[in-house]
């Protein structure tokens, strides 16, 4: 078993836990309507949402095995990812945006590291200019991963600052240029029009930028986290998701509950706070790590 795998496993345990007291193993080949009903209740404890619950129950049911047929259904949610757009030429631009502390930064710091594993070069824009110390934060990131930065005075228009860098991208024949935002609430207009004009910015120094905008989604949020995809998808057009702090939420089922509102990506999901805690998101490894396993299931029916 993969470290990763091994902290998301952790980081889900609580529901893992509790599904595993309604889930008989495979001996059990049916669940009463009551015995489902719980289950549907578990789904919703685990950040499934009603809706989300209702149709995994739904299609579960159905199954000749209640915990595989579970598992079906979840698998079923998501869909074949697309590959992720590329450029066509120039660099390839990467908009991260999201609420305020759902780890934006950190996470630009991790895939920085990750793309320098991979050869290449990587140049990120300090476009969160409000503080001075989001600007320190990004630079110690970028430095550690091995990447540069652009950056202004703080305070500097963050779409002069994505324009800067992504011109110094294709100027200089970057690979990656990774655009850092402000986090901002979904619901104040006026930080929501910066970023759409950020993103407009960002088409002017590069046919076909932003290839991808990314949104981290803390999963501790909870239910707010449907109303900020579904708002930042609408004004900056999120194209893909980032699930952060998977390793400290004991839940999960939020991840389910945005791939089935938004037919979304998952690219990546964050189990730590260091430079190494990003894995590419894998939907078995994932619901392996949501549900229990026989072994878990069989270790209950024992006990
Ligand atoms: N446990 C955990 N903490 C994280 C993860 N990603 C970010 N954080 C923490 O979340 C906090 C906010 O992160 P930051 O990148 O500054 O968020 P931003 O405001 O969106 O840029 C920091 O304390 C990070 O260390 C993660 O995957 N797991
Ligand atoms: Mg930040």
């Amino acid at each position: 078993m993969s470290s990763f795998f091994s902290r998301l496993k952790k980081g889900l345990s609580r529901s893992r836990e509790e599904l595993a007291q309604l889930l008989p193993g495979s001996n059990v080949v049916s669940l009463s309507d009551a015995e489902w009903a719980d289950v549907e209740d578990g789904l919703i404890l685990a950040d499934c949402g009603a809706e989300t619950a209702l149709k995994l129950v739904e299609k579960a049911k159905k199954s000749r095995e209640p915990l595989s047929g579970l598992k079906n259904a979840m698998l079923g949610m998501f869909s074949d990812a697309s590959a992720v757009n590329q450029a066509a030429t120039g660099p390839f631009v990467l908009l991260v945006v999201g609420v305020n502390g759902t780890g934006k930064t950190t996470t630009i710091g991790k895939l920085a590291t990750m793309f320098r594993s991979e050869g290449k070069s990587v140049v990120v824009g300090a476009c969160d200019t409000f503080r001075a110390a989001a600007i320190d934060q990004l630079a110690v990131w970028v430095a550690r991963a091995g990447a540069d930065l652009v950056r202004q005075h703080d305070g500097a228009d963050p779409a002069a600052v994505a324009y800067d860098a992504v011109q110094r991208g294709v100027a200089r024949g970057y690979d990656v240029v990774i655009i850092d935002t402000a986090g901002r609430v979904q619901t104040d207009k006026g930080l929501m029009d910066e970023l759409a004009k950020v993103r407009r910015v960002i088409s002017k120094a590069q046919d076909g930028a932003p290839h991808e905008v990314w949104q981290v989604v803390d999963a501790g949020t909870g239910q707010n986290a449907i109303a900020q995809v579904e708002k930042f998808r609408e004004v900056a057009g999120t194209s893909g998701l980032i699930v952060s702090k998977l390793d400290g939420t004991g839940k999960g089922g939020i991840v389910l509950q945005l791939v089935q509102r938004f037919s979304l990506p998952v690219r990546y999901v964050g189990v730590g706070e260091t430079l190494e805690d990003l894995m590419p998101f894998e939907a078995d490894e994932f619901i392996a790590g949501l549900l229990p396993d026989m072994g878990d299931v069989d270790e209950q029916s024992v006990e």
